[in-house]
């Protein structure tokens, strides 16, 4: 058994309850939810200045998803959800981590709590900084820590021993910045949360269309025949997406949902802004569900393309858009070929869904031509994951669904601004031309050579071949697969940095030095010399606009994350008048103008972001342009169905959010929609396989995976029998990543597979 090592939460039982599985989405539970989270974190009056303000045209934007807002109106009533309500309720807290709080508890004492109870002791307060053999975090001076940064850097033998993390919430101005110093200290080691998490969606989607982002905007949902909800929980993870399909149901569309679980918000939905809704039935969403294995999805995408080329057989010309086939794609004919070497009926199999099922919704296919495809991590967490977002784009050609009105491919992204991350060149495999303009606007020699992604970040630091680690928000520890390596790898650094709002675990599983640096959120006002600043924000579909915080600052030691990217960067990097660090961080429209000078798409960056709702970022592929791919043409593909094969007791599990939390933020320890209150640690399986197992519903089991040779063990948790297909499981992200090997990843992305663990379930002895 493994020993404990603070890097996971402890296994303590809360008393587990479960209640009906819910089959409607918000609604008036909504609302209650979110006015609770709202003034248990920060009282009536920050709340209410808070809520006007999140995702209004003037305001902020909302810090959870990156579902997009509205381009026209938006409601006076808010333009939230429950989640984003929560969101803006853990950020906009008013409980301090101070230094009276770190002179109280140690670092392992943090480590012995819960992540709920980490979360929830609040925002960090001061710089704070903890040496190798001292067991409390202790107030270190801004200047004093900066001076650290810059000496442990350059001490370093190489830059590529460095790691520069990022996760999806900072600012383009912050995320710009963060490029910039790291590679003009000399790496590309810039990993991000988009590794773990749509970076199968990139790469799947820029071989075959020319852009790694989405084609669709929000107005498509409104003229679309058909949508594809495909491995994505949106109910819980982008709530406003709901109403989006409302639009499409509203206007006669058809909504086809694809997942191993009948997740609430697919299946129904009640407005929580409208009364009408919140008292009556609510809108019935999915019009067909298709219980998928998990994995099955490139088999049933491949059972749906042969039943397409069956009845455009029998119809020529009516079912697939041979027009935009020739005129606009290649590869269509080895696709038709490949297809030749998979029977029908062993795709079905595969797919675990009724051959009924699977024929109804080729049926629905051939009957329609705008169709949209939306996915989430249900497609990208797993060894084939760009091979399934390659599939996905093989059936949209087949029908011509990409480039024209309600059309398209919709990767449904996370973190708020992950996506404008990348546009900012938050990236470890940056592409010549971008690292050519840094050159030519900056006068430095970037280095080309590509760097780490976390799977590898993780794995030089266990190497010891990177050393100091430098997160720009984030919670790595939790966040990262194979829990104990990480771990190991963390300490392993000389210095361990962390820019957070919060605490977190990775705050107490560190380097030999460690510090926190605490910045300013979102909802809160930066002011700087030159005035009160905004900072920029890319939504899923490629919107960049302004946001802009109105609440104070919870503490007067906060900087924001350019003012500290800033510092960092002179701290660190020698004098040089090509690069105005110190006016970067006073005046955040003079990022704005390196950026326009540097990625395409920013024309007049500081004029036409003040317009009210921002623009968008062109889009090749919207535009029915697919010019920029390595052929010139949008790509078929040939793509592999899932290789795994489970023995005898194995359970193909993945790992999933919960109603409750935001990745490893925990909001609270139910998943309402689900039924299961109190208690993380569950196991979901299929009430066949328990008792095949000879278990029983809350037994308690440790769960196991020996995938590479090397036993992982997850202890203790309670099996809750679920509507899952048979062979299935699920269990919660972060508790369950301990079980995740490094090398259980997706081919071609290096995405971690998390939606597909090979497990096995013992009793859990004690
Ligand atoms: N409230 C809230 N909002 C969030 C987040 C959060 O934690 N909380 N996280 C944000 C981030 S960073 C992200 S990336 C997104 C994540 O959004 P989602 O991708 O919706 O999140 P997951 O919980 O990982 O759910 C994946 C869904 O895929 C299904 N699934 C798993 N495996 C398969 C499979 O093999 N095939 C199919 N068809 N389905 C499968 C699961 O049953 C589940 O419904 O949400 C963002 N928004
Ligand atoms: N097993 C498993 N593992 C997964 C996943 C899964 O589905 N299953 N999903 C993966 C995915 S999709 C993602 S995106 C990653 C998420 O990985 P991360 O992005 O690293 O994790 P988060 O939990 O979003 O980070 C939360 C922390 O960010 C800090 N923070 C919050 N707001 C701000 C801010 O405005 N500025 C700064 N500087 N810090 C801030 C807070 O301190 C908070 O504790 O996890 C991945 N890991
Ligand atoms: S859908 Fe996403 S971005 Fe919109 S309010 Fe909800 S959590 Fe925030
Ligand atoms: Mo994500």
């Amino acid at each position: 058994m493994q020993k404990r090592t603070n890097a996971q939460p402890p296994v303590k039982f809360t008393g587990i309850k479960s209640k009906e599985v819910e089959s409607t989405a918000a609604g008036i539970k909504a609302v209650t939810s979110a006015v609770k989270h709202v003034m248990d974190e920060m009282g009536l009056p920050r709340a209410v200045k808070a809520l006007n303000a999140m995702n209004q045209k003037d305001g902020f934007d909302c810090s959870g998803c990156a579902w997009p807002d509205p381009d026209g109106h938006r409601s006076g009533l808010g333009e939230y959800c429950e989640n984003g309500a929560k969101a803006i309720a853990e950020e906009a807290t008013t409980k301090k981590v101070d230094p009276a709080f770190f002179a109280k508890h140690s670092v392992e004492e943090i480590g012995s709590w819960s992540d709920y109870r980490i979360g929830k002791s609040g925002r960090v307060t001061q710089p704070m900084m903890v040496k190798q053999g001292e067991t409390h975090y202790s107030p270190i001076s801004w200047t004093e820590a900066f001076k650290l940064i810059g000496k442990e850097l350059n001490q370093l033998a190489s830059p590529n021993e460095a790691v520069f993390y990022t996760s999806g919430r900072t600012s383009n101005e912050a995320a710009y910045m963060y490029q910039l110093f790291a590679r003009q200290f000399g790496t590309n080691n810039l990993p991000d949360c988009s590794n773990m998490c749509h970076e199968s969606s990139g790469a799947g989607l820029s071989q075959t269309v020319g852009i790694g982002k989405g084609s669709v905007t929000l107005e498509d949902f409104e003229h679309a025949e058909l949508v594809l909800v495909i491995g994505q929980n949106p109910g819980t993870n982008h709530p406003r997406m709901l109403s989006a399909l409302e639009d499409t149901k509203k206007n006669g569309g058809k909504i086809i949902s694809i997942n191993p679980l009948k997740e609430a918000g697919l299946m129904n939905f009640k407005h929580p802004q409208k009364p009408k809704h919140i008292l009556g039935k609510g809108v019935q969403l999915t019009d067909l569900f298709l219980q998928v294995r998990i994995n099955g999805d490139v088999a049933l995408l491949k059972a749906f393309m042969k039943l397409l080329l069956e009845a455009e057989a029998k119809m020529p010309g009516t079912i697939l858009d041979q027009e935009f086939i020739s005129n606009k794609t290649l590869g269509f004919e080895e696709l038709r070929t490949d297809l030749n070497n998979y029977a029908f009926d062993e795709l079905v199999e595969q797919s675990g869904i009724p051959e009924a099922q699977v024929r109804e919704a080729a049926q629905m296919l051939i009957e329609r031509k705008k169709i949209i495809i939306c996915w989430a991590m249900g497609l990208t967490q797993h060894k084939n994951g760009v091979h399934n977002i390659r599939e996905v784009v093989n059936l949209l050609l087949m029908k011509g669904s990409i480039g024209k009105k309600g059309a398209g491919t919709c990767p449904v992204r996370g973190h708020s601004n992950v996506q404008g991350d990348r546009t900012m060149g938050i990236w470890e495999k940056p592409k010549p031309q971008f690292l050519n303009n840094l050159q030519r606007e900056f006068d430095f020699a970037p280095p080309h050579a590509h760097g780490f992604d976390v799977v590898e970040a993780i794995e030089a630091m266990h190497a010891n071949t990177a050393k100091v680690f430098i997160g720009m928000g984030g919670n790595f520890i939790s966040a990262t697969p194979d829990t104990e390596i990480t771990a190991e790898a963390l300490r392993n650094c000389s210095l361990t940095v962390h820019v957070s709002t919060k605490l977190n675990r990775s705050h107490v599983v560190h380097g030999k030095t460690a510090l926190i640096l605490p910045c300013i959120t979102r909802s809160e006002k930066d002011v700087q010399k030159t005035g009160t600043q905004f900072v920029t924000v890319e939504d899923s579909m490629g919107v960049v606009h302004a946001s802009e915080g109105k609440l104070k600052p919870l503490s007067n030691q906060l900087l924001s994350e350019p003012a500290i990217v800033a510092r960092m960067a002179q701290s660190t990097l020698m004098p040089d008048a090509s690069t105005d660090w110190a006016g970067f961080e006073t005046n955040y429209d003079l990022v704005r103008d390196k950026i326009e000078a540097t990625i395409p798409g920013f024309k007049d960056f500081n004029t036409r972001v003040r317009l009210p709702g921002g623009f968008y970022l062109p889009n090749n592929s919207r535009v029915g342009d697919f010019t920029p791919t390595p052929t010139g043409k949008a790509n078929f593909t040939i793509n592999k169905p899932s290789e795994v094969k489970l023995k005898e007791g194995e359970f193909a599990m993945m790992t999933i959010r919960t109603h409750d939390q935001f990745n490893t933020t925990i909001y609270g320890l139910h998943d309402r929609y689900r039924g299961i209150y109190n208690e993380r640690r569950v196991i979901l399986m299929n009430a066949k396989d328990i008792a095949q197992q000879g278990l029983k519903a809350n037994d308690v089991v440790d769960i196991i995976c020996e995938d590479d040779g090397h036993k992982r063990v997850a202890e203790k948790f309670i099996v809750y029998p679920y509507d899952i297909p048979v062979g299935c499981s699920a269990t919660y992200f972060p508790e369950a990543n301990v079980l995740v090997s490094l090398k259980n990843k997706a081919e071609i992305s290096n995405t971690p597979a998390s939606k597909l663990i090979v497990v096995r379930v013992e009793k859990s002895t004690e």
